[in-house]
């Protein structure tokens, strides 16, 4: 048994990558080659291997933290260093040595005919002439032969200084390739497909005037970012583990939202992901093999937007209400179809009703009143005044003699729900029918007007309302509402609150009925009731006293005079 201290790999041209996330905890057995952290810089995703079989004795980083090549990162007690360790201790660099030497000869020769360096281009430019200036595969760590999944330019195309120009992905990491300069893209030596290693061609950049800054050298890393095609090998280090560990495969970089199944994407693209507050994790990728391209996270926000934030109406649902949107459905597969742009009121409205179904916890409350001597004094009254007396009149001034019983019924609750407006004034709003969709012109102080003088304003309002008249202030500030289908029939059905106040009351066709009055059956006039309350201001037994008590008044309407 050995402790073996296992160090951030040559992670090519890095020096504070983060720590975005800790793959395994103290106690944990690993094998070689198993990720021990995921590390994640705006060009690169990829894990530091575990280079011994064996119990994790301490983790020495945590989610955060920056490192660089040789900081060490977990201590292993090795089970069995002889076999299922690397060929020689992780402190050990003699193969690190090797391998670097190895690589170094193929670096060298890449790096044999630079026709121009970072460090020439920001030389040239200091003189102010445009410079071509071949952008090469940098320092990648330890890939040799990489596939380019992605051309991120084209040619003619503006580059800044660390643009990503392609993005290179093996089966251990994912990474872009930055121009070294800020210009014009002349010509682009490379394809998706291609392979390619340190020191290959990418791209020929004309510089602008604006080129990268001196590459600069952190400490322990004698690789410059910027300077691919300069021939100085990578320095061997202690800190090397051995054998030379190879980043693991690409993890979703998006830290809120990382999944369990990784997000395939480039780093350009997760940086573009994050900067829009995208979750890779629900982004479909039309890549190959699944990849998450630039475009499809668009085309993700695009679809998000098309939602919105408040449903967007019946057909769709709130962003982030976790609710599934309706698929779109080709219906002319079944027959003929006609597609009609739905009326402004109803765009509006529909939106309006989707929030309130929403975010109200709904309850509806039945009830039946005995109207008979209301409907019959209506009768005898109804053409004698300068409006006609319909039923609404009637029930709008009983609803707010029970309102001021019932205050709460006149509330709203704040935003945070913490507490509860209680308004003095009683002006109620009642859904009118128009051709154009659903309004809810309001009575202004009905407390203080006659039956009368509210049948006369619900007229005009109504008239108002299907002449699309209607003003803004008319539909405003209403503390309870009434949709009456009486005039049109049905037994009951349940109305949707009128965010953001607490109740409505749904009115349905009066009928003659019998009635059992303790000797016999009598007929009497039934108005069916049904009373929908925001649940969480108006509990079920004040639901049912207030529609009781409204009943009673609209029994006996001398009541109201009380
Ligand atoms: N039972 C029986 N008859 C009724 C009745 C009831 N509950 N309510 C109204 N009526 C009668 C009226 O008395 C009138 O008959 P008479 O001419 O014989 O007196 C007839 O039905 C038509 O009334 P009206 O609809 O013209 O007038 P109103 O004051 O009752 O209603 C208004 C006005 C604007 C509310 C109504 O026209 C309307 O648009 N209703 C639809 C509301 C709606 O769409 N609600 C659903 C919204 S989604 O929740």
């Amino acid at each position: 048994m050995s402790t073996i201290t296992v160090k951030v790999p040559d992670i090519g041209d890095f020096d504070a990558v983060e720590i975005i996330e800790v793959l395994v905890a103290e106690g944990d057995t690993v094998a070689v080659e198993d990720g021990l952290v995921s590390l994640e810089s705006d060009k690169a995703t990829m894990d530091v291997p575990s280079t011994a079989a064996g119990k994790i004795t301490k983790l020495l980083v945590k989610v955060g933290d920056k490192v660089a090549q040789g900081d060490a990162v977990a201590e292993i007690e090795a089970e069995d260093a002889g076999d299922d360790a690397p060929d020689e201790p992780a402190e050990d660099s003699a193969s690190a040595e090797a391998d670097d030497a190895t690589k170094t000869t193929d670096e060298q020769a890449a790096a044999d005919e630079p026709e121009a360096t970072a460090e020439e281009a920001a030389d040239d430019d200091a003189d102010g002439e445009p410079e071509e200036i071949q952008v090469t595969v940098p320092d990648i760590g330890d890939f040799d032969a990489v596939e380019i999944i992605e051309v991120l330019v084209a040619e003619g195309d503006s580059v800044e200084v660390e643009q990503g120009l392609v993005t290179l992905e093996s089966d251990k990491a994912t990474m872009d390739v930055p121009s070294t300069v800020a210009g014009t893209v002349v010509s682009l030596a490379v394809k998706t497909g291609d392979s390619v290693a340190q020191g290959d061609l990418v791209a020929t950049v004309r510089t602008t005037g604006k080129t990268a800054p001196k590459p600069e050298k952190p400490a322990g890393d004698d690789k410059p970012a910027a300077k691919p095609a300069e021939s100085k090998p990578p320095e061997k280090t202690e800190s090397s583990a051995k054998p030379a560990p190879k980043p693991e495969p690409a993890k979703p970089a998006d830290d809120t939202t990382r999944s369990k199944v990784p997000a395939h994407a480039s780093p350009a693209v997760r940086k573009f992901a994050r900067e829009l507050g995208v979750s890779l994790a629900g982004v479909h990728g039309s890549g190959p093999k699944g990849r998450i391209l630039k475009e499809d996270v668009q085309q993700h926000v695009k679809q998000v937007m098309q939602q919105g934030p408040s449903g967007g109406g019946a057909s769709t649902v709130a962003a982030g209400s976790g609710l599934p949107a309706q698929p779109a459905v080709d219906f002319s597969k079944f027959g003929e179809i006609e597609t009609i742009e739905l009326a402004r009121i109803r765009k509006l409205s529909s939106k309006h009703l989707h929030k309130s179904w929403l975010l109200i916890p709904h309850v509806t409350q039945f009830n039946d009143a005995d109207v008979t001597d209301l409907e019959a004094f209506r009768q005898a009254e109804k053409d004698k005044h300068a409006a006609k007396l319909t039923m609404l009149p009637f029930l709008i001034k009983a609803v707010c003699h029970a309102i001021d019983k019932h205050p709460e019924f006149a509330s709203s609750l704040t935003p945070d729900g913490e507490s509860l407006v209680m308004k003095k004034y009683r002006h109620i709003g009642f859904a009118a029918d128009t051709p154009n969709g659903l309004v809810v012109p309001v009575v202004k102080d009905v407390d203080r007007k006659g039956i009368v003088q509210i049948a006369a304003e619900t007229a005009e309002l109504a008239k108002k309302a299907r002449d699309g008249k209607l003003g803004p202030g008319d539909m405003q500030g209403a503390v309870f509402s009434i949709s009456s289908l009486g005039g049109i029939g049905g037994t009951a059905f349940t109305p949707i609150v009128n965010s953001p106040e607490v109740a409505i009351l749904g009115v349905s066709r009066n009928e003659v009925k019998p009635v059992w009055n303790g000797s016999e059956f009598v007929p009497r006039t039934i108005l069916p009731l049904s009373l929908s309350y925001d649940h969480r201001v108006i509990d079920g037994a004040a639901a049912a006293r207030f529609v009781v008590y409204l009943s009673d008044l609209l029994s006996d309407y001398r009541r109201v005079v009380l």
